[in-house]
Order: structure tokens, then C-alpha cells, then sequence
């Protein structure tokens, strides 16, 4: 395999394959393609702190947080978290002593616009997130910026959130907020983070805002951030032609592996992967523009035998098919773990439901070792059956990994991270190497200890862990940071032996 594809040149995310040397051993290490990236990321509510400072409005995870603190595992918030927003210097410094290449986070949309909407620029919000571009800037790291992790302001929530169309609208002005105040930086963007998250555990469970209403609010708010997406990457490219950055979308996938190889499992597995993940990925990423025809199909019948006059998963207009196909210069792929899949047996529930109306049945093999996270286990090959998934479904668009990861109990002596590392990232490896998938680039989650939504501070996911009862917010390295920076320094995976000599 001779290929390789680079995103990242000139300090910007560029999207171009060319030809090059390609992967190969180097002194006994596996390494990645010369112009493959590892950077790391986080996200605003995660990390920021400084919840009322300078301006900044409530967003739905305040008012969450402090409305309903029993929903949270220790009844925690993110007031202060990790303070990235007083000590992202040090953050940046971080960064650049593991030597990676990018800084992967999330802009505050409370904290830029107060109101929601574009009639009122904080000022400070605009010089916090410039002072720290610039920062990554001088430190030779390029920024790619989330604009959509999951905070929404809590005056948008009262409009309805992101189940009101109107939500498109106000998102691509807030876009082009951001766009122009970083006009003259080196910036790559990404629209929303995991739509399936937030638009599934937001509106149709007990996320932020808590709407709890699956089968209905899900797919509302799917349908619109679909179009917020599609219509931000139409008028980036129209209105911000010269800047000649990159925008993508990020889209979470855990592999959805047929429990047996019967084909009712095999066909289960498949309508698993497009409910899951093609109901955001097909409209952009494959040539109809439109949601996967199983979903279409599915969510049609069950409303019908639930007797909606009409079906629970909107339709796109003609327009909207027009600006969405297509609309991303790369495909960001959250990937974290796998799941074995069966169909759910029985008659349609008279009550609607998101995973009702997938008809699957959803579990984890006891053998597959655990974590510290309840969701997550420990199964590489899935990495790779997930990328081929994509390769196959889409026809090898460009991919970029904007996270992995995993996540260990609390101190230092995390070799589980390490070894959970260096197993996905040989399954990376043969994704590109063996299978030809044009991964561009790796994204560890996440630089540093963070507020992990519902499960409070309990899960830590950092390569630095973060001393929350010390007044500085302690940052310090877990023993995966120097095994991480050399492969962040060479793009080879050090062997066994390398590993091993630190580890003892
Ligand atoms: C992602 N699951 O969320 C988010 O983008 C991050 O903000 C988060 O901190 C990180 O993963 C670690 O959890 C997920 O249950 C949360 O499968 C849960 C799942 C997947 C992703």
C-alpha cells in the first residue's frame, strides 16, 4: 500500500491524498504514514470552568447540573472542573511537551453569544478562544475547533433546542461568529460533536436537557442538526472561500458485531450500524443525501402501526438533500468499543421508541475486558471492522479519528491505557497499512482529566491526571504520557520491549 493521505499542511488541516513512501517498520516499530497526525482533545463544558465568568451565560449542562444534581453520579458540575479556561497556558504547554501535532476542542457557545443569538458578541468569549489559538499557534500546534459539543444555551432550550428548525438558522450565524472572529488564525473546523449522543441521550433520554422522549425528540433533533450541519458547510465554503480550511462532522460509532453468524443476527448487526450511525452519516456521506432506506423504511412502519397519521422520522426537502450531500471535508469518527447485536424479538411496542423502532437487542461479551467506564470494553478488532465498515458504506471517504480512549482508575500507574493505546492503534495501523482506509490522523481523549457528563468526575479519561482538590487544579502525567508522546514524536507504535521498560 503506497497511498497516504495528509490533512494537515502548511499548519492547516488541508484535505489532499498524494502518493508517498507509506507505512513500514522503522527499527522494529510499526509507523504511520509520514503526514498522519496525533493530537489530542477536550471539550468546553469538560474542562472550562468559570460556568457565570466575564459574561458568559447558563448553558442546558448548568442548569442541568444545578437543577438536578441527583441525576449526575456524584453529584457534581462543571462550575470549575478542571479551570481550563484560567490555565489553558499550561494545558498548551502540556501539549507541547507530548509533541503532538493538534488540540482538538470545543467552543462555549454561551460564553461567545449570551443571548444565543448573534445580536450580542461577548467580547471576552472572542478574546479567551483567540488568546488560545494564538497560544497553540506559537507552540507550532494547529487548532481544531468543535463548535457544537453538547452546551447549548439555555435560552435556545427554552425555544425548544435543537427540536426547533429554527435552531439551523441561528446555528449558522453562530458559525459565522466564530469563523470571522478567527479569520486570521489557523483554524479547522467541526461542526457538531456526536449528534447521536446529544440528539439520543438529550432529547430522547436523560442527558442535558432530559427530554426523554425517544422517538420523537431524537429524531427532530437529528433532522435539524443534519441541517444546522449541512447549511454551515454551504455558506463556509461560499462566504470563506479564501480561507481554505477544512470542515467535518464528528460521527460515533462502536462496532456493532452480529451476536452469532446467523443471518438474523447478520441483518440485525446491519440495521444496527445504520440507525446508529448511517442515520447521520448517509445524508452527507452517501450519494442519496438521505437517511439509510432501512431506517426510512422501519420508523415508517412502526409509526403506521401505532397509527400516526404521519411518520415520527421527519423528510428532507429536495434543497435540503442538495446541501447536505457532500457537505464535509472529512468524516471525524468517534470510536471507543464494540457491541454484539441481535434482533429484539416480539410485536412493535405501542409505546415509540429510538431502539424499538431499530429492532435490536444489544450486549457485551463477558470476556472482553472492562474498564472503568460500565459502557466500555476492551476490543481492538472492532476498531478496524469499523473502519472497513466505512470504507465499504461510504467509498473510503477521508477520515480523521477525533477521539479514543479509555478510561482507568484514579492515579498514575495507568498501563491498561497504555495497553488499551497501543491495541487500537495497531488495529489503526492495519486499517491503513493492510485494508487501505484513509485515516489522516489520531486523536487521543483526552489530554487531561475532565467532567464526564452524567458520570460526574468518577470517570478519568486524561493522560494528565487532574488533582481536583488541590487550588491549582493539579495537573500531572500518567505513565501512558511518555509512551504516548513517542509515538506522538516518531508515528511508530514502540515495541513491546520499549513499552515494557517504563512500565516496571
Ligand atoms: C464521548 N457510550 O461520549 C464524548 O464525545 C466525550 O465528551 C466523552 O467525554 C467521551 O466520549 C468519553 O465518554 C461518549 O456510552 C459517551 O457509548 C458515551 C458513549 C460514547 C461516547
Amino acid at each position: 500500500m503506497n497511498e497516504s493521505h495528509s490533512c494537515f499542511e502548511e499548519g492547516k488541516l488541508k484535505i489532499v491524498s498524494r502518493v508517498q513512501g507509506g507505512v513500514a517498520f522503522r527499527n522494529g516499530e510499526l509507523c504511520f504514514p509520514k503526514n498522519f497526525y496525533f493530537g489530542v482533545a477536550t471539550a468546553s463544558y469538560q474542562i472550562e470552568g468559570a460556568w457565570n465568568v466575564s459574561g458568559k451565560s447558563e448553558s442546558i449542562w448548568d442548569r442541568y447540573t444545578h437543577e438536578h444534581p441527583e441525576r449526575i453520579f456524584d453529584h457534581k458540575n462543571g462550575d470549575v472542573a478542571a479551570d481550563s479556561y484560567h490555565r489553558f497556558r499550561e494545558d498548551v504547554k502540556l501539549m507541547a511537551d507530548l509533541g503532538v501535532k493538534y488540540y482538538r476542542f470545543s467552543i462555549s457557545w454561551p460564553r461567545v453569544l449570551p443571548t444565543g443569538l448573534a445580536n450580542e458578541i461577548n467580547e471576552d468569549g472572542i478574546r479567551y478562544y483567540r488568546e488560545l489559538i494564538n497560544e497553540l499557534n506559537r507552540n507550532k500546534l494547529m487548532a481544531l475547533v468543535t463548535m457544537y459539543h453538547w452546551d447549548l444555551p439555555q435560552s435556545l432550550q427554552d425555544l425548544g433546542g435543537w427540536t426547533n428548525p429554527i435552531m439551523a438558522d441561528y446555528f449558522v450565524d453562530y458559525a459565522r461568529v466564530l469563523i470571522k472572529s478567527f479569520e486570521d488564525m489557523r483554524v479547522d473546523w467541526i461542526t457538531f460533536n456526536e449528534p447521536l449522543s446529544f440528539c439520543q441521550a438529550g432529547y430522547g433520554g436523560m442527558d442535558a436537557p432530559g427530554a426523554n422522549a425517544s422517538g420523537f425528540e431524537d429524531y427532530l433533533c437529528g433532522h435539524n442538526v443534519l441541517r444546522a450541519h449541512g447549511m454551515a458547510y454551504r455558506m463556509y465554503k461560499r462566504e470563506f472561500p479564501h480561507l481554505n480550511g477544512a470542515m467535518g462532522i464528528t460521527i460515533d460509532m462502536g462496532w456493532q458485531e452480529p451476536a452469532t453468524t446467523s443471518p438474523e443476527d447478520q441483518e440485525a448487526a446491519e440495521t444496527a450500524r445504520q440507525f446508529y450511525f448511517g442515520w447521520f452519516a448517509n445524508p452527507i456521506f452517501s450519494k442519496t443525501g438521505d437517511y439509510p432506506a432501512v431506517m426510512r423504511k422501519r420508523v415508517d412502519e412502526a409509526s403506521r402501526q401505532q397509527r400516526y397519521p404521519r411518520s415520527r422520522l421527519p423528510t428532507f426537502t429536495a434543497e435540503e438533500v442538495e446541501y447536505m450531500q457532500g457537505s464535509a471535508d472529512f468524516l471525524g469518527l468517534n470510536h471507543y468499543t464494540t457491541y454484539l447485536i441481535s434482533p429484539k424479538k416480539g410485536k412493535i411496542s405501542p409505546q415509540p421508541s429510538f431502539v424499538e423502532d431499530a429492532g435490536i437487542y444489544s450486549t457485551q461479551k463477558e470476556d472482553w475486558p472492562k474498564t472503568n467506564s460500565t459502557w466500555l470494553r476492551v476490543v481492538p478488532w472492532g476498531f478496524r471492522k469499523a473502519l472497513n465498515w466505512i470504507k465499504r458504506t461510504y467509498e473510503n471517504p477521508i477520515v480523521l479519528i477525533t477521539e479514543n480512549g479509555v478510561s482507568t482508575p484514579p492515579g498514575l500507574h495507568d498501563r491498561r491505557r497504555t495497553a488499551y493505546i497501543l491495541s487500537y492503534l495497531r488495529a489503526l495501523h492495519a486499517a491503513i497499512a493492510l485494508d487501505g482506509c484513509r485515516v489522516v490522523g489520531y486523536t487521543y481523549w483526552s489530554l487531561i482529566d475532565n467532567f464526564e457528563w452524567t458520570r460526574g468526575f468518577s470517570e478519568r479519561f486524561g493522560l494528565y491526571e487532574v488533582d481536583y482538590s488541590s487550588p491549582n487544579k493539579t495537573r500531572t502525567a500518567r505513565e501512558s504520557v511518555k509512551f504516548f508522546s513517542h509515538i506522538a514524536k516518531t508515528g511508530c507504535l514502540p515495541t513491546l520491549n520499549w513499552v515494557a521498560q517504563f512500565q516496571n
